[in-house]
């Protein structure tokens, strides 16, 4: 990083570290991208408006199997590694769960040998910092990419032009056939920001793969040579609005227009590369179901439906049925929530007026499917209405959940029973009609992060008595335990290791909030997105329940407890940000009681992230998933 060692900072250190660990993947994120265009292996391709990656350092360091050789070096120059790397910024592009649930498949993905590609936006800020002033949550702009950030490669060469609005023409070419041209208005270049993503014993390295929108320029460059400095400084605004900032709301919120235009953008960018890969690879898109498979992560991306019929048809000439059966047979869909005011919808006016050939896409899709259910015999007027891709109710508008469902072959809920509910509730009459569509896929996490790096001590116990195959087959190897949990010895090895991570929890929790807490102490910990069906006031109700408790029988056998909470609210949620300030003062009324005598503590920790919940997760005695019945798709942090 061109300092000296009697000079360089610890952020130098963090840096020049970050370097040097990112250099060691190359050779093998190399091999497999050369691997994966000899092999005759499948691609996954993961698109996703979220990826909630937390830091690499140490993700990419144990799994390279290098992060003690590389504390021994950095002691060796009087670094310290354990303060070098809590300097990393977390890279936080993402909401919660859905957004951790992506991050997860793509380590998990490169682990597994599977060659894949997560395809998502590189906003400028991630998720909102957030602060907490006199009980209330304040929101301060996240800035990951202040001091750089050293894991990502610009690939300025790859990079397309995404048009929005115009019109739409119709010709006849030479063979009789109708063509569609777009004659879009405005052009915005979509640029790739690439991160490898280590596996496993570095067994594979997979590319996640981030678009920035920038001004088109020669357009722009025209604006600001005709003198026209505002002029061209606003378009240039504009473009870049596209990749400026995460939408912070984990529901729907009314659907806004910048949000579409992010939809948009990071499908059509992603597609036309993927196609470009095939091509180049396999010479024609005739195999492509073959060998592509794409998910949608959620409806986020389910713009993603027209715009490869798009392609097909307007660009690579394919006849619409068979464009069809291409593009079915390789989009699947996964759907994390049944709430119906976090389904997306867009109206069809806004569609027609930034997308107007998807539109006229979207109805052609939505005539020949309701066509196809008539010939089939379906002619009950509210089944018919209930699976169209219209929702002709509140204003006209385009149901992106059916569009997801009937553009792909598969579509899969998250969790045993949320799949029965999709089947039951939201997809009810499309499951009628298509009943082998809808499967179940439960979440999962991945072990290397969420156990050997953030639980180093469990690890360490696992490893000395069922051995280090469970580090590579934790599914079966982690059996091997339960016969030890009857041995006193390794029941004292496993209560000192969780004294150890609650320790370091208590301390954490001083440091932030000056409030001591008992390490010995039941921990009983309350963390995710506030949500009213999350029932974060649920929990509230119950720690005043035991307050009032304990202080009518102050000198009753009562285990200790601290209630741990943290998590975000939606900045323009009101009723989750007022639970939050009720927490506060909850929290202050009862640490600040005498006559509860430390016996109940309450704690609200500010800025939930993944790296903070690293640090509470292991430390956990009680993890509280108390959501509504039926309205939690999966869950994640219960992993
Ligand atoms: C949509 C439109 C406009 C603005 C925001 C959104 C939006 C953004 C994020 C809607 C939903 C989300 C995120 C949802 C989410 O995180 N769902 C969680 O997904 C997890 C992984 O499957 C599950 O474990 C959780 O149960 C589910 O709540």
């Amino acid at each position: 990083v061109g300092k000296d060692p009697e000079n360089a900072s610890d952020y130098d250190w963090f840096h020049a570290v970050a370097l040097a660990t990112r250099d060691s993947t190359i050779d093998r994120w190399m091999d497999c991208t050369r691997e994966a265009y000899t092999g005759g292996q499948k691609r996954v391709y993961y698109l996703s408006l979220e990826f909630l990656i937390g830091r690499l350092l140490v993700d990419s360091l144990s799994n390279l199997g290098l992060f003690d050789v590389a504390r021994e070096a950095l002691a060796g120059l009087d670094v310290d590694i354990e303060r070098i790397r809590l300097l990393e910024p977390d890279a936080a592009l993402g909401n919660g769960g859905l957004g951790r649930l992506a991050a997860c498949f793509m380590e998990s993905m490169a682990t597994l040998g599977v060659v894949s590609h997560g395809y998502g936006i590189r906003y400028d800020h991630g998720l909102f910092r957030q602060a907490i002033v006199d009980g209330w949550q304040h929101e301060q702009t996240e800035t990951w990419l202040d001091f750089g950030n050293p894991w990502e490669f610009e690939r300025s060469e790859v990079k397309y032009l995404i048009g929005f609005g115009g019109s739409v023409t119709a010709a006849t070419n030479e063979k009789g056939e109708v063509q569609h041209f777009w004659h879009w208005a405005e052009g915005v270049r979509a640029i790739a920001y690439d991160t490898p993503i280590v596996g496993w014993r570095g067994a594979g390295v997979n590319t996640l793969r981030l678009w920035r929108a920038r001004p088109e320029a020669d357009f722009h460059l025209a604006r600001f040579n005709a003198g026209d400095h505002i002029g061209a400084a606003a378009e240039e605004a504009r473009a870049e609005s596209i990749s400026r900032v995460l939408y912070p709301a984990d529901s729907t919120e009314a659907g806004q227009e910048l949000r579409l235009r992010q939809e948009y953008f990071f499908v059509a960018a992603s597609l036309q590369d993927l196609l470009r890969r095939h091509i180049k690879q396999r010479g024609s898109l005739d195999s492509l179901p073959e060998y592509t498979a794409i998910q949608l992560n959620d409806t986020h991306p389910a713009i993603a439906v027209a715009e490869l019929m798009r392609l097909l048809v307007d660009v690579h000439s394919y006849e619409w049925q068979h464009a069809w059966r291409l593009t079915t047979a390789t989009l699947s869909y996964t759907n994390h929530t049944l709430l119906p005011e976090a389904l997306e919808t867009w109206p069809v006016g806004l569609m027609e007026r930034l997308l107007p050939r998807h539109m006229q896409i979207i109805y052609l899709i939505n005539a020949y499917h309701l066509d196809q259910l008539r010939e089939r015999g379906v002619h009950d007027a509210e089944l018919l209405r209930s699976v169209s891709l219209i929702e002709e109710d509140h204003g006209r508008r385009v149901r992106m959940g059916n569009l997801a469902f009937l553009g792909s072959h598969s579509t899969n809920g998250v969790s045993g029973l949320h799949t029965q509910l999709m089947r039951k509730t939201v997809f009810t009459d499309l499951h009628s009609l298509y009943p082998q569509r809808i499967n179940s896929k439960t979440n999962g996490i991945t072990f290397r992060r969420w156990l050997y790096q953030a639980n180093p001590q469990l690890t360490r116990l696992l490893v000395e008595h069922v051995g280090e195959e469970v580090l590579d087959e934790p599914e079966t190897r982690l059996r091997e335990l339960e016969p030890f949990a009857e041995q006193a010895a390794f029941r004292q090895r496993f209560a000192e290791q969780r004294l150890a991570n609650k320790r370091h929890l208590a301390n954490v929790i001083q440091e932030r909030l000056g409030i001591s807490v008992d390490p010995t102490a039941l921990f009983d910990v309350h963390v995710k997105r506030i949500h009213e069906y999350k029932r974060q006031l649920l929990n509230l109700l119950h720690t005043v329940a035991l307050y009032q408790a304990i202080r009518s029988d102050p000198g009753g056998n009562w285990v200790p407890r601290v209630k741990i909470f943290a998590g975000k609210a939606a900045a323009s949620y009101h009723q989750a940000k007022l639970i939050i300030k009720l927490t506060n003062d909850i929290a202050n009324t009862i640490n600040a009681d005498p006559t509860v005598r430390g016996l109940l503590k309450v704690v609200f920790l500010p800025n939930y992230n993944v790296s903070l919940a690293e640090d509470i997760i292991p430390a956990a005695d009680l993890s509280e998933q108390i959501s509504t019945a039926g309205l939690e798709a999966s869950g994640t942090s219960n992993m």
